[in-house]
C-alpha cells in the first residue's frame, strides 16, 4: 500500500504527533503569530454569500450570524448538564488513548473538578448529540446559507442534519485535519472563543532532502494560505471542502459543527463514503492499525448516520 507523501493528509499517530510539534515550536509556530486574519463579513445576504464566497471556495466568517439562535443565547456547560445529564458521551475520542465512555453529567463534574490543576484540558470532540439528545437540535435553527447543502438529497431529513457539537476546557486542541467525504464545514461558536488555524487544500508539508520535515517550503509555497483568527459567540465560518484547519480553545468553549454537501463535490463524497464502508468491511484490521486514531471516531460516524437513517445493521438488505 502507497504511503501518502503529505504529512498534513496521514493519519497515523507518529505524523499527527510531528504536524502538532510543527505547530508548536519552530518556523511555523513563529509564522502563526504573524498569519493575516481571515475575511470577516456582518450582514451577508444568502445570494452575496453565494457568488461572493461559496462560488469562489473563498473562506469568511460571518460575523453574529447565529446571534439570535437560543443557544447562543442560553447555553452554558451546566443548563445542558441539567437538560442532559444522563445521557453517554465519548471523551477525548481523538486520542484512541485518552479516549473513554462516561455520562454528558459526568463529563461537566470532570471539567470542573480538572479545572486549574494543570491535568490535560478534557474535550467532548464530534458529539452526535441528534442520537441521544435530539431535543437541543431546537436551539439551533437551520443556517439559511446552508441550504445548499446536497446530503438532504442523498440520506433525506434526518441523516443531512447529522451535526456535531464540540464542547471542551480552555487549552483543548483540535489537530490540524481536513473534514472527510469533501463536505464544507459550517462552524457556528455557542459559548466561549477558539483559535482556528486554516490552511489551503493544497497545502503539502514533505519532507526535505535531510529528511526534516521541510516546514520552509510549506510557509514559502503560495498554496498554504495560512490563515488564523478568533470565533467567538455567534460568528460562523464557512470553509470550503479540503481546507485543512486546527483549533485551540481560548476558554472553555461550545461550537456546532454544522456540515455541507456543495452539488459540485457530489461524486466525490459518494465515492468516498462508499470506499470508507468497503475498506471497513473488507480491511477492518488493516485500517485498525494503520488509522488507529481515526479508526473508532469512523465507526461512530457511521452509527450515528445509521441511527438517523433508521438502518438496521443487523440486515443485510433493507
Ligand atoms: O472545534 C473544533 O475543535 C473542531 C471543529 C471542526 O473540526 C469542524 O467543525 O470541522
Amino acid at each position: 500500500m502507497g504511503i501518502e507523501p503529505n504529512y498534513l493528509k496521514r493519519r497515523d499517530v507518529e505524523s499527527l504527533r510531528a504536524v502538532e510539534a510543527a505547530f508548536r515550536a519552530g518556523p511555523l509556530a513563529e509564522s502563526l503569530a504573524s498569519a493575516p486574519d481571515i475575511e470577516r463579513r456582518r450582514g451577508l445576504s444568502r445570494e452575496e454569500f453565494d457568488s461572493e464566497y461559496r462560488a469562489k471556495g473563498r473562506p469568511v466568517v460571518l460575523e453574529g450570524y447565529a446571534a439570535r439562535w437560543p443557544s447562543v443565547r442560553t447555553w452554558s456547560f451546566d443548563s445542558l448538564a441539567e437538560r442532559c445529564g444522563s445521557v453517554p458521551v465519548v471523551v477525548d475520542s481523538y486520542s484512541s488513548k485518552a479516549a473513554r465512555s462516561t455520562t454528558f453529567g459526568e463529563f461537566v463534574t470532570l471539567l470542573k473538578e480538572s479545572a486549574g490543576t494543570g491535568a490535560p484540558p478534557i474535550y467532548l470532540q464530534e458529539w452526535y448529540y441528534k442520537t441521544t439528545a435530539p431535543e437541543l437540535a431546537d436551539d439551533m435553527p437551520e443556517l439559511e446559507i446552508a441550504q445548499y447543502d446536497f446530503r438532504r438529497n442523498l440520506y433525506g431529513d434526518a441523516g443531512s442534519t447529522n451535526h456535531q457539537l464540540w464542547l471542551g476546557q480552555k487549552g483543548g486542541i483540535t489537530r490540524l485535519h481536513q473534514d472527510s467525504y469533501s463536505v464544507d464545514v459550517l462552524h457556528a461558536q455557542i459559548v466561549g472563543e477558539k483559535l482556528w488555524y486554516i490552511m489551503g487544500p493544497d497545502s503539502e508539508l514533505l519532507p526535505g532532502p535531510d529528511g526534516e520535515l521541510d516546514v520552509r517550503a510549506l510557509l514559502d509555497s503560495p498554496a498554504t494560505q495560512l490563515t488564523r483568527f478568533v470565533l467567538r459567540p455567534g460568528d460562523v465560518l464557512y470553509l470550503p471542502a479540503w481546507w485543512f484547519h486546527r483549533i485551540e480553545l481560548l476558554s472553555d468553549s461550545i461550537g456546532l459543527g454544522r456540515k455541507a454537501l456543495d452539488e459540485a463535490n457530489l461524486r466525490l463524497h459518494v465515492r468516498q463514503r462508499i470506499g470508507e464502508l468497503l475498506a471497513l468491511a473488507l480491511n477492518p484490521d488493516e485500517l485498525r492499525r494503520t488509522h488507529s486514531e481515526l479508526f473508532d471516531v469512523v465507526m461512530a460516524r457511521g452509527r450515528a448516520l445509521a441511527h438517523q437513517m433508521d438502518i438496521d445493521l443487523s440486515r443485510l438488505r433493507q
